[in-house]
């Protein structure tokens, strides 16, 4: 316990707070306004900002805006309200943002975006921005199809399922993959719609597409496993094999996805790490503790395919 600490609970207790009291009204309050449990990857993350929070003593206020803008936009609000001495949250789209944010620098509550950024130009309105390179993630798509396809003979028909439209994730892996493929015109993005990075909404548009293209379909490209996972029912219901007729890129990395793998349906997934909870509890601790954080903290991620999915499982932690 550092002398600061111990000197601000001493003066509490000598004010007459009880000890447990005064452990409490020192703790430091985090307000974390979620994107919504739309995947595994939320899932995973939201875990981990949770278990990570009890680890490093933190007091979390944890919001769930179920995939709403105006949502989290309330949650910021409240944690402005309570006087929280941090917020973060993950964007759910990447614009309209501005208002609240200055609302909580003018509160002077520091503010960390984690996972997803927005694309206000003040960037003095968060002191951190910490996720991966969702355009970097779209480039190894694409260069893993590249790769895959640098043989084949003629054109090379690819259906996309977006994620959220207006997320960032959205916006810069479908920027990333296209960098790469634009390259060689023998790849044609034929249909490209958002799924919403949900399973259900995955299979409804996957759906469409083989109803509207079906077997004109060489590949699947899926922002993300859980669109992947539920377009992968839609293929095999549609009488194709999965992996084999459609070869299918998504992003990520979850069990889920590892698990369609090994049983050969999918063939490659980018990971995208949601196991972002300890750097954002230390980043919040340092802000705390009067350090400058880097304006951009990424994540480091690798790509895998299916031939080392089953080696590699046993090591996943989300
Ligand atoms: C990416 C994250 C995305 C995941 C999806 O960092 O924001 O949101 O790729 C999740 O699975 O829904």
């Amino acid at each position: 316990m550092s002398t600061q600490r111990r000197t601000v609970l001493a003066a509490l207790v000598a004010a007459g707070l009880p000890l447990h009291k005064a452990f409490a009204a020192d703790k430091i309050v985090l307000g974390f306004a979620q994107v919504g449990a739309e995947s595994e990857w939320r899932a995973a993350n939201t875990q981990s900002v949770k278990d990570s929070a009890k680890e490093a003593g933190i007091d979390l206020k944890f919001a769930d805006a179920q995939q709403k803008q105006e949502n989290q936009i309330k949650a910021i609000r409240a944690f402005i309200a309570q006087k929280v001495d941090v917020i973060a949250f993950s964007p759910v789209v990447a614009s309209g943002w501005g208002p609240v944010l200055r609302e909580a620098k003018a509160a002077k509550i520091p503010v960390i975006l984690s996972d997803r950024s927005v694309d206000e130009k003040d960037d003095s309105l968060w002191v951190s921005f910490m996720g991966s390179d969702f355009t970097e993630e779209g480039r190894r798509a694409g260069r893993w199809l590249v790769e895959k396809m640098k043989d084949a003979k003629g054109t090379v028909n690819i259906v996309e399922l977006q994620g959220t439209t207006g997320s960032a994730p959205a916006i810069e892996r479908k920027k990333g993959f296209e960098e790469v493929i634009s390259k060689d015109p023998k790849y044609k993005i034929i249909r490209s719609q958002t799924g919403d990075f949900t399973r259900a909404k995955g299979k409804e548009v996957m759906e469409a597409f083989l109803k509207a293209e079906g077997k004109k379909i060489n590949v699947l490209y899926a922002h993300n496993d859980d669109m992947a996972i539920g377009a992968i029912q839609a293929i095999e219901e549609a009488g194709m094999k999965p992996a084999k007729d459609i070869t299918i890129i998504s992003i990520d990395g979850v069990k889920g996805a590892f698990e369609a793998m090994i049983a050969g349906k999918l063939n490659v997934s980018v990971e995208c790490s949601p196991l972002l909870g300890p750097q954002l509890m230390q980043a919040v601790k340092d802000l705390k503790a009067g350090k400058t954080l880097p304006k951009r903290i990424v994540t480091q991620e690798g790509v895998f395919p299916m031939e080392v999915a089953a080696k590699e499982f046993p090591n996943r932690k989300y």
